[in-house]
């Protein structure tokens, strides 16, 4: 990063604390900036909120999440700019919605149970050819992101309980206004120890609800966490959050106090939130990233201290690239897969480093050992999320301020940086060439294509972009591109004959929130692969577009080997990027080994940046048992 562009930035970010400063000055004695009341604020005042934990006893957490719209107030991208805004959340037992769901923390061998509950309005009306039909804004159901569980659902007599099943067609989902659904996680005895977390994935509205309040961190246990300095260090879980806010409003909006978010549209046009000023846009700001519902919290730690963070990127969209000035960032999970050694991550000004990247639904775990007394910025450096000519980038970000204090009272902190080798779990062992020649050996190749424009030129030029059907073809691109128009306007038919909505009574077009042309969606099963329980397969995922984007897939984990066709130190991770740059002709790749070792049954895997799995940027796996 230039100079310039980090002095501007420290000058704006401070400019409303009535004071100026570099990256890690020393703080006066008395610590204290204006407010913009004129009144004096103690920086050293922690603004850093967690969600709730809820820990399992006895091999149980039983939690009931209920989705509901939460009228609340919160900062723009300037965060004493505050918007009032109504967003989807969660809220759990008798709790009322709140910026996140719960933190469920679990370990290897419990069973996780959360009734789903769903409050949130009906879903607007629609003409019948209107995409609004196949893309429920308000029919929701729950996804556990990385986890390593059974997709399929549980059957007893009448007794019903779902595993990690998204798959519902899009007449199904937990129905709006009431309708109730139970998943039951039976995590594995070996499951890796790390950060995980839940949102909604019904097909069509996942995007919607992501980009409101609706995700939660998981947290599983094992024995790295028993570790007495692991065990010892504060643990503070991030879960960076970009809602985008609406200023629209719709009839019988049941509660919806401040506009919705009804329309796919709304959060289409400007997927990355900048851009978004001109006068037709519903937004009120470019939706600002939050953790845990505040902008730039402070975190005020000892020097010397050693915390354990855990970084969950739950933005529908947007990559990160976190830097912390002046210190050192140990990186022991990658996702939620764990490492025996750690990955260094030094300030990219000071050493020369490079941030941690986190695209859309990667998570990081991270030690940090805090330095001298001063005030640090935890940053999103620029991401270049398109290798066009007219590159894309997103812009810095400031996430948080880390105010390291004196060492007076150390008492019981953690100091030390939990020794290596780290324990990690012998599921993540490597898959080598005999395991894969032994388990069948096969090979795939995954085509990912948006169609009908190829680039994020700019923010605002990326509404052309979505004038066509979006595909993910397996194999055969032609084929696959008259299966998604068949399959887009069977989809329509069907949801217009569940609905039961006649042209007549479906209400005027101005209901219909896009021309019907505007976008042609897929469903997410119009592609299938199908694998044999208990094999090993090496898939490679193509990207044919110069827009990167983060490859997520279900259930399993990816060992990943290669990158763009080159062999790499590979490693563990359930959602990947693939390369910008690709062309039709020479598409970017990333290829992975899998097992399918232990569980049969219907997942998906997609784009993470919702916005396209949503329009059909997915594919259905579905693993088959062995008769
Ligand atoms: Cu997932």
């Amino acid at each position: 990063m230039r100079d310039f562009e980090r002095e501007e930035l420290s000058r704006r970010d401070f400019f409303g604390l009535g004071f100026s400063v570099a990256s890690g000055i020393l703080l006066p004695t008395s610590l204290g900036g204006c407010g913009k009341d004129g009144g004096v604020r103690d920086l050293r005042q922690q603004t850093f909120v967690q969600p709730a934990m809820l820990e399992s006893e006895n091999g149980l957490l039983h939690v009931t999440l209920t989705a509901d719209y939460w009228n609340t107030e919160l900062s723009g991208s300037h965060p004493e700019t505050k918007y009032s805004t109504s967003l989807r959340a969660y809220g759990h037992g008798g709790n009322k919605p709140s910026y996140a769901g719960p933190t469920l923390v679990v370990k290897g061998g419990d069973d996780l149970i959360i009734d789903l509950i769903n409050h949130l309005p009906f879903n607007p009306p629609a003409a019948p050819n209107d995409p609004l039909l196949y893309m429920k804004p308000n029919t929701t159901n729950l996804h556990v992101h990385g986890l390593h569980v059974f997709p399929g659902i549980y059957k007893e007599s009448n007794h019903i309980e779902y595993g990690d099943y998204v798959v519902d067609s899009n007449s199904g989902g937990v129905v709006p206004r009431g309708g109730k659904r139970r998943y039951r996680y039976k995590i594995p005895a070996d499951h890796p120890a790390g950060p995980f977390y839940y949102h909604p994935q019904f097909h069509g509205s996942s995007a919607i609800q992501a980009a409101s309040l609706m995700q939660g961190a998981i947290l599983i246990r094992g024995p790295i966490d028993e570790l007495p300095d692991m065990e010892q260090a504060t643990e503070l879980v991030f879960l960076f959050q970009a809602p985008y806010f609406a200023k629209d409003t719709i009839k019988n909006n049941f509660g919806v106090k401040y506009g919705s978010l009804e329309k796919f549209k709304q959060i289409a046009i400007h997927p990355t939130g900048h851009g978004i000023k001109s006068e037709q846009d519903t937004y009120l700001d470019a939706q600002p990233i939050l953790i845990n519902g505040v902008r730039q919290p402070t975190i005020v730690i000892k020097s010397g201290e050693v915390q354990r963070w855990r970084f969950i990127n739950t933005q529908a969209f947007n990559y990160l690239n976190l830097n912390l000035d002046d210190h050192v960032l140990h990186q022991f999970t990658h996702d939620g897969w764990g490492t025996t050694s750690y990955q260094e991550f030094p300030d990219v000004s000071q050493r020369g480093g490079k941030g941690i990247s986190l695209a859309a639904g990667n998570r990081s775990s991270v030690i940090v050992k805090a330095g001298k007394p001063g005030i640090y910025l935890l940053r999103s450096l620029p991401v270049k999320i398109d290798s066009d000519k007219h590159a894309f980038f997103l812009p810095e970000d400031v996430l948080a301020r880390i105010v390291v204090v004196d060492d007076g009272e150390a008492g019981a902190l953690a100091k030390k940086i939990p020794d290596t080798p780290l324990p990690v779990s012998d599921f993540l062992k490597p898959i080598g060439d005999e395991e894969f020649s032994r388990c069948g050996g096969r090979k795939r190749s995954i085509l990912f294509n948006m169609k009908g424009g190829n680039d994020l030129k700019t923010a605002s030029a990326f509404q052309s972009d979505r004038s066509n059907p979006v595909g993910i073809a397996s194999d055969v691109a032609s084929s696959a591109e008259i299966l998604i128009t068949q399959n887009g306007a069977r989809a329509r038919a069907d949801s217009a004959r569940a609905s039961g909505i006649s042209a007549e009574d479906s209400g005027s077009s101005e209901n219909s929130s896009m021309d019907p042309d505007y976008l042609q969606p897929q469903p997410s099963n119009s592609i299938v692969e199908y694998v044999v329980l208990g094999s090993v397969e090496e898939w490679t995922i193509f990207n044919f577009n110069s827009l990167c984007r983060p490859f997520h897939i279900h259930v399993n984990p990816m060992y990943v080997t290669k990158i763009n066709g080159v062999p790499i130190d590979p490693f563990w991770c359930d959602t990947v990027n693939l390369p910008a740059g690709g062309t039709s002709e020479n598409p970017t790749s990333v290829t992975f080994r899998m097992r399918f070792k232990d569980f049969s049954g219907p997942f998906v895997m997609h784009s993470q940046m919702l916005q396209e799995s949503d329009l059909g940027l997915i594919q259905r796996v579905t693993v088959l048992p062995v008769e």
